[in-house]
């Protein structure tokens, strides 16, 4: 029996019907088709998060300059508050309201009266003390099923306060995961937000989706380009802003780093202002260098081209000598990766080049397109994809503006840079590996006792009961307290944590107290 048949055996047939389709173990050369985005089965203990996570959590979130206040109780907000690593700085300029938890703070008499009132009241308030240039309301589960119109108070606030005032029916319970929540975002800024700027385009702009500067890795990746003569218009969303998000639409390129969180925006850039989008990714010094190449090769000039392999080379100069010795601390190690819909693709070519390998690896709530490649599109949709809505955006007759021509992109394509494409986690993740959709804490445990990998990287939901079973373990969420892990730099901040974790003796020395010594002491009955 191989390790999946071990892990999955031990369920019901009900259960073991449904599961089978999301453990995989990958054969090299085959279709390696997996089951993903459907309902979290009743009472596993999934690790997904719920639709306001994945709007409010992530997408708006960061948006520093927005005050953003959730409409439902308190309990929504506080769990939510400064949970997630998403720097941000303000400036002379800028304003930043991150360190703040606004909500509405609903109670029983709101749930049976209507909430309406007290969000207008949370808004003047806001207003009154804050004066920000933009308001976001995102409801919670309550909200949904009482039936408060927020988009209606949102349009009276805008009008009454003369700001940006838009509302984000982004109820926990809506679809599958959080997932669907970041496409409530991704509709909610294109429709409210990417367009409304005047600003002029400038050169060799770029906007950079699907970074949310977790540990400071944005500032790290921006660094790194704006070193390179690039000009970012907008980060979408880490340490990103209203102010800068309305004139997204100028940029010449739009690189998509969390392709799961974000795709929507950059496909709507697209079709409405012409913006080609490229799959990048930031994390592993292949993956940095393979992006800064293909984002030269999109520009084609021979002094961005030249500067991107200067930049390159001093930048991993820089970091050579303790790669090397890392390197030499982690050999033939192997690792277990779960996030969220993107980072386990991310980190493996990271992790190869340390010379550890990841044999077991999954994700929350991806779609099939994250892990088999976007050829997978369009997906079948069913009652859960169809409850979250799509939106169609049309070309703007103004603003419409193409850098290349369509034979030129065509060419490009063709020369193998990633643009409107994506492989997925198979274009990089060892023949044999074991994958987990939509992880549950059954099947964690289980194929670590099976599989033992020398590091597990996952989130906090999981580390600790990792830890006791002596396995160390990375938070790959919130990279713990460190960080950035992205960029050259961020990858020798990594390098560093990984050997630290992988070679304490701690963990070796984890042994339950009743393996080594009596817990419990007593008489057999009848006994002197
Ligand atoms: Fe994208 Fe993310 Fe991720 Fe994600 Fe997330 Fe995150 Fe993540 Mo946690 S946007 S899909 S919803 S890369 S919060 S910054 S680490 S699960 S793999």
């Amino acid at each position: 029996m191989d390790s999946r048949d071990k892990v999955l055996d031990q369920y019901s047939s009900k259960l073991y019907k449904n599961r089978k389709e999301h453990v995989i173990q990958i054969e090299d050369g085959e279709p390696n088709v997996i089951a993903a985005d459907t309902r979290a089965i009743p009472g596993i203990m999934t690790n997904r998060g719920c639709c306001y996570a994945g709007c409010k959590g992530v997408v708006i979130g960061p948006l520093k300059d927005v005050v953003q206040i959730v409409h439902g109780p308190i309990g929504c907000s506080y769990y939510a508050w400064g949970t997630r690593r998403n720097k941000a700085k303000g400036d002379e300029n800028t304003k930043n309201f991150l360190e703040y938890c606004f909500s509405t703070d609903m109670q029983e008499t709101d749930i049976v009266f209507g909430g309406e009132k007290k969000l207008k009241k949370a808004i003047k308030e806001a207003v009154e003390i804050f004066d920000p240039a933009c308001i976001m309301i995102a409801s919670t589960c309550p909200v949904g099923l009482i039936g408060d119109d927020i988009h209606a108070v949102a349009a009276e606030a805008e009008e009454m306060y003369n700001i940006k005032v838009v509302a984000f029916s982004c109820e926990g319970y809506k679809g599958v995961s959080q997932s669907g929540g970041h496409h409530i975002a991704n509709n909610g800024l294109m429709k409210n937000v990417i367009g409304t700027g005047d600003a002029k385009p400038v050169k060799y702009s770029i906007n950079l989706l699907g970074e949310y500067n977790i540990g400071g890795d944005g500032w790290e990746i921006c660094r790194v380009l704006k070193r390179i003569g690039y000009n970012i218009v907008s980060v979408m969303t880490g340490d990103g802003s209203y102010a800068e998000m309305k004139n997204a639409h100028t940029a010449d390129l739009n690189l998509v780093q969390c392709h799961r969180s974000i795709n929507y925006i950059a496909e709507m850039l697209k079709t409405k202002y012409g913006t080609e989008w490229l799959k990048v990714n930031f994390i592993g010094i292949e993956g940095i260098k393979q992006s800064l190449r293909d984002v030269a090769a999109f520009f084609n000039d021979p002094a961005l081209t030249a500067k991107t392999e200067a930049v390159i080379a001093d930048e991993e100069e820089e970091i050579a000598v303790g790669m090397v010795y890392y390197k030499s601390m982690l050999k033939d190690k192997t690792a277990a990766i779960y996030v969220g819909g993107s980072r386990t693709h991310h980190y493996i070519n990271l992790l190869k080049s340390l010379g550890v390998e990841v044999i077991l690896a999954g994700y929350e709530f991806a779609h099939r397109d994250d892990y088999e490649g976007r050829q997978v599109l369009p997906l079948k949709m069913d009652a859960d994809s169809k409850n979250i809505e799509s939106i169609t955006v049309v070309k703007d007759p103004t603003k419409y503006r193409t850098f290349h021509t369509e034979e030129r992109i065509k060419e490009l394509k063709e020369a193998g840079l990633p643009i409107e494409s994506y492989d997925g986690l198979w274009a990089d993740i060892a023949d044999k590996a074991m994958i987990t959709d939509d992880y549950n804490q059954f099947e964690t445990e289980a194929f670590l006792k099976l599989l033992k990998p020398d590091i597990f990287f996952s989130g906090i939901k999981d580390k600790y009961i990792v830890q006791r079973s002596g396995v160390p373990s990375r938070q790959l969420h919130s990279y713990d307290y460190s960080g950035p892990y992205a960029g050259f730099k961020g990858a020798l901040n990594f390098a560093r944590d990984v050997t630290l974790a992988v070679n304490t003796p701690a963990f070796s020395l984890v042994q339950a107290p009743w393996k080594s010594e009596p817990t419990l002491i007593g008489n057999l009955g009848g006994m002197e």
